[in-house]
């Protein structure tokens, strides 16, 4: 493993991007979630994703000069066409929007059409808490997961992710994909040639494997059975039909066997707690945190307390990434 200070992997991711052509406002907006990635220690959405943003290039699945253009679409909906790019820049621009109509409506939507996207959720969940605000975003990917009782992909891995801000504290989070586990990581086993639990997904013949090879082949499991199928579905009609984008299995017939990151859209909703709460707010945000005591006082942890604290290790020490990951970007 190599030690790198976290500005030396914004410095990396950037000059990948800008190498292969992408502007410097996207490069920027990109570059800053892979660099969150690695701070967080989530290494599945981290600068490894640099190989698959170059690949999604070369194979003309993404628009590296994009523009996102915002419209104000309805007075609780702000729609950002990514015009092909990659998530990032397009969520990034409806940002002030959004905030602005949820402190005024109480609730309120982004919508995200046409965009490339590889992003974990969190790093525009903490974006809208640090305003102040509840947040929910949840987004289909590509057809690579079965749903519970079949054999065959249907679903992508689908994240939903949630946020709530806290006063003078981190805010609670937590960021899941409804398949057993997020792709990226079955691609860092299989590149790392080790086995992965039972259950995470099936070999092309429907059996149930340890073979990372075998599940990206054949498909993945949803998390919790018919549960996590019930939501993946959800996920497929909120943040498809519903905000006129692809499911998950017009991603993947898209793609054309490119192999590229998933293109579809996403929604984001904000919630403001004082337009919800008037004078009662500061009493039952009271109530939240007498929930998070009870879950913390027992011994269970918050999700993303262990995000937290590799935040911290980070931040003074920098990040370790694998050597031979690090050769292949610097080649880039
Ligand atoms: P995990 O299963 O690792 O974690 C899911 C959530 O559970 C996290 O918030 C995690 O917090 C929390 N958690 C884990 N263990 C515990 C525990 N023991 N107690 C309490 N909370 C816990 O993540 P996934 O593999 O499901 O997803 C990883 C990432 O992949 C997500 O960020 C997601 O957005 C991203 N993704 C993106 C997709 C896209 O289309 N853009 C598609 C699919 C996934 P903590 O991090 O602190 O462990
Ligand atoms: O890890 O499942 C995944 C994923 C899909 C798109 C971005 N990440």
């Amino acid at each position: 493993m190599a030690r790198l200070a976290l500005t030396e992997v914004k410095a990396l991711a950037e000059q990948v991007l800008e190498k292969y052509g992408f502007t410097k406002e996207q490069a920027v907006a990109v570059a800053r979630t892979m660099v969150c990635g690695e701070r967080d220690e989530c290494t599945s959405h981290g600068v490894y994703r640099l190989l698959v943003c170059v690949s999604t290039l070369k194979a003309g699945k993404v628009n590296p000069a994009a523009v996102p253009v915002v419209h104000d679409h309805a007075p609780g909906i702000v729609r950002v066409d990514a015009k092909g790019g990659f998530s990032q820049l397009a969520f990034e621009k409806g940002l002030v929007a959004l905030k602005q109509k949820a402190c005024t409506n109480g609730l309120a939507a982004m919508v995200v059409n046409h965009c490339v996207h590889f992003s974990a959720l969190w790093v525009e969940i903490e974006a809208i808490t640090e305003m102040g605000l509840v947040a929910l975003a949840c987004n289909p990917s590509h057809a690579w997961v079965a749903p519970a009782g079949g054999k065959g992909p249907v679903f992508g891995t689908n994240p939903i992710a949630f946020g709530w801000p806290r006063t003078g504290q981190d805010p609670f989070v937590f960021d899941m994909a409804t398949s057993a586990i997020a792709r990226g990581d079955i691609e860092l086993h299989r590149r790392a040639g080790n086995p992965v639990p039972l259950g995470w997904g099936v070999s092309p013949s429907g059996k149930p494997t340890t073979s990372a090879q075998e599940i990206l082949d054949g498909a993945m499991l949803t998390f919790g059975g018919h549960k996590g199928s019930a939501l993946a579905a959800m996920i497929e009609l909120l943040a498809g039909p519903l905000i006129g984008d692809l499911t998950s299995a017009e991603s993947l017939e898209h793609d054309a066997g490119s192999q590229s990151s998933p293109y579809h859209g996403e929604l984001i909703l904000a919630f403001d707690p004082r337009r919800f709460l008037g004078e009662h707010y500061e009493h039952y945000m009271k109530s939240a945190e007498n929930l998070f005591d009870n879950i913390e006082g027992q011994g269970a942890r918050l999700p993303s307390a262990r995000r937290y604290e590799a935040r911290k290790r980070s931040l003074q020490h920098g990040v370790e990434i694998n050597d031979v990951l690090l050769d292949e970007l610097r080649a880039l």
